[in-house]
């Protein structure tokens, strides 16, 4: 099978897209540059000093920010904003939203990212991840970005997507004609196409949540988390627990395994800990993409109306049967 080169398969899909300018491609091709930047650092940090472990300082989350956070936040922003098509980002690293000016301020697109998620991890060389999403404006072409922009609900979104740096580094993203993913060769300093048209299954058995929350979250889900010990073969269970603690990773697995992750709120984190414009947003659109579901044990949360820049999320996300179940037992109690 001839290998397409990212770069090759964001020109040839870019007719899918109905804004076709080209700008969409050059912003995936701002994000894949980046993404072979931060994972030629990430691939040294053990041996490079000054690269690993905290800086001392926290983000808006209450989160000790890890140099590698901000390494790759600072790559991520000077990418997207060099094709001056991008006219202001949010990123978990940073307070309010990043409005870029000069020539960019004509920009037509807004991105919501994290650039490294789960790098509490990094120390212990457990897989990271850097998830993006990305918004055509509100507000007119030529004037500074505004809130609104960035608050716009998933249903609008015209790229999501994420890199997951791992035994090997992969790019997976929708633009909403189904969901693709590149593999990094960094010999060749190239993403390849190697999984075309991904769909996730309707069912699974692999469970993903911080178990040590069971007794913080709600009823309904604690049951559902004893269901999923059960022994009974006629619904393959027990399921099989398997939980990363780094979101890219774990979502990555069940996408293409079948599986769900859950994290609730919980009585430490009452609208759960996960952030809707940069996490739960992206890989909504991806789930959807390859044929899963994602919601806020509710609702769609693609569906949701943004509120905060940093808001958080109950997020169920994975095999859209496992979904539905657990939205049963949750109406149960
Ligand atoms: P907990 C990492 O900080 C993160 O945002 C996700 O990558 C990960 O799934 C989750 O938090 C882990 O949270 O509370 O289980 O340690």
């Amino acid at each position: 099978m001839k290998s397409v080169t990212l770069g090759e398969f964001i020109i040839e899909k870019q007719y899918d897209f109905k804004y076709a300018t080209g700008e969409l491609s050059s912003i995936l091709s701002s994000i894949r540059l980046a993404s072979k930047i931060v994972h030629h650092e990430l691939n040294k940090a053990g041996l490079a000093e000054h690269i690993l472990g905290a800086v001392g300082t926290e983000n808006i989350q209450g989160e000790e920010q890890q140099k590698l956070d901000l390494y790759a936040n600072d790559v991520f922003i000077k990418a997207l904003k060099n094709r001056e098509i991008v006219c202001g980002i949010t990123s978990e690293e940073d307070d309010d939203f990043v409005a870029f000016d000069g020539e960019s301020m004509n920009g037509n697109y807004v991105v919501a990212m994290d650039p490294l998620d789960g790098s509490s991890n990094i120390d212990v060389n457990v897989s990271v991840g850097t998830i993006f999403s990305v918004y055509r404006r509100i507000s007119p072409a030529g004037t500074p970005v505004v809130l609104e922009d960035f608050l716009q609900p998933g249903t609008e979104q015209v790229a999501g997507g994420y890199v997951l740096y791992g035994s090997s580094t992969m790019l997976i993203y929708t633009t909403g004609n189904g969901t693709n993913g590149f593999t990094y060769d960094s010999s060749l300093g190239t993403f390849y196409l190697s999984h075309p048209d991904m769909q996730t299954s309707k069912d699974g058995k692999i469970f993903s949540m911080n178990e040590g929350n069971y007794n913080r979250t709600s009823q309904g889900l604690r049951n559902y988390i004893d269901y999923t010990k059960g022994i009974d073969k006629a619904t393959n269970r027990p399921y099989t627990a398997r939980y990363i603690g780094s979101l890219v990773a774990d979502f990555h697995r069940n996408l293409l395994k079948g599986g769900v992750y859950v994290y609730p709120s919980t009585d430490e984190s009452p609208k759960g800990k996960l952030r809707l414009l940069y996490e739960c947003n992206p890989l909504a659109f991806i789930i959807e993409q390859a044929g899963g579901k994602a919601t806020d044990g509710e609702k769609r949360i693609m569906e949701l109306k943004p509120t905060e820049l940093h808001q958080r999320v109950p997020f169920i996300v994975g095999s859209s049967n496992m979904v539905d179940t657990i939205h049963e037992f949750i109406k149960e109690n």
